[in-house]
């Protein structure tokens, strides 16, 4: 696509530029960096929050080599460097929604039995909730196990109908972005909530790139918005197979 647009290639994190909650490869972040950079700008739009973002991205730094850094879907937003705002779930539910809300998840995973439980079930981020069944300070083999049971019983899918039918006008939405956790965020504050930070930037093309674009997963709704270009992967070699073929690098 070697051209005078101005073409912007915007990548969701994890599946997508690294395997799930592992930091980047040296080559592929070397490779987006030299070959990649120099043909257009580049962005992130994770779904986890800044600080996973950073560990995964080789640090903090990380807002001065990507352009536009988007943590928690683009409710927390980093342009060239500088924070430029952030969305507040707290605010927006209000506490005493949120304290109902985090009441019943707590009493809801005390009734469920698991191969494993650890700790950190609710993450309260800037502008979501990260919840996870098994907890968030499992080890890596512990993420794996639960990936697999959950795959198997459906754990996370059952505790999301059961917020949905007890919660029906929250106006949340609840999305299975990794391997352990779900997050829940007002409705509208996916992936696509960071293109309002691009559409006046004067791209040409916005050109997006995700593995959980399939419906119910965290890059399903930007995949499918009229203004990026979706490009959907399965692993981060394919992300880089996909650029070599669209830059002919
Ligand atoms: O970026 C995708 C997801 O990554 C993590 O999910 P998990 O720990 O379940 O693999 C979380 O940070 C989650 O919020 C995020 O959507």
């Amino acid at each position: 696509m070697p051209s005078a647009k101005k073409i912007m290639c915007l990548f969701d994190v994890d599946g997508t530029l690294t395997k799930p909650r592992i930091a980047i490869e040296d080559d592929f972040y070397n490779f987006l960096l030299n070959k990649v950079k120099p043909l257009c700008t580049l962005g992130l739009v994770g779904g986890s929050d800044f600080k996973k973002i950073a560990e995964q991205m080789k640090g903090e730094d990380v807002v001065n080599k990507f352009e536009y850094v988007f943590a928690e879907n683009g409710l927390v937003q980093f342009k060239q460097g500088k924070e430029i705002g952030r969305q507040s779930i707290q605010n927006f539910l209000g506490e005493e929604a949120l304290q109902t809300f985090i009441n019943f998840v707590l009493k809801y995973l005390s009734t469920i039995k698991l191969p494993v439980k650890r700790g950190n079930f609710v993450e309260f981020r800037s502008g979501m909730l990260n919840i996870s069944p098994v907890g968030r300070s499992c080890s890596q083999e512990e993420r794996e196990a639960f990936l697999k049971y959950d795959n198997e019983h459906n754990i996370r899918k059952t505790m999301i109908e059961s917020l949905k039918k007890e919660f029906p006008d929250m106006g949340v939405t609840y999305s299975i972005g990794g391997q352990i956790s779900f997050d829940v965020f007002p409705s509208g504050w996916d992936k696509t909530f960071c293109l309002r930070h691009l559409e006046n930037e004067g791209f040409d093309e916005i050109h997006f790139f995700g593995d959980k674009t399939d419906q119910g997963g965290n890059d399903y709704e930007i995949f499918n918005d009229k203004r990026v270009i979706g490009h959907k992967v399965v692993d981060p070699s394919d992300t880089k197979k996909q650029l070599q073929n669209i830059f002919k690098l």
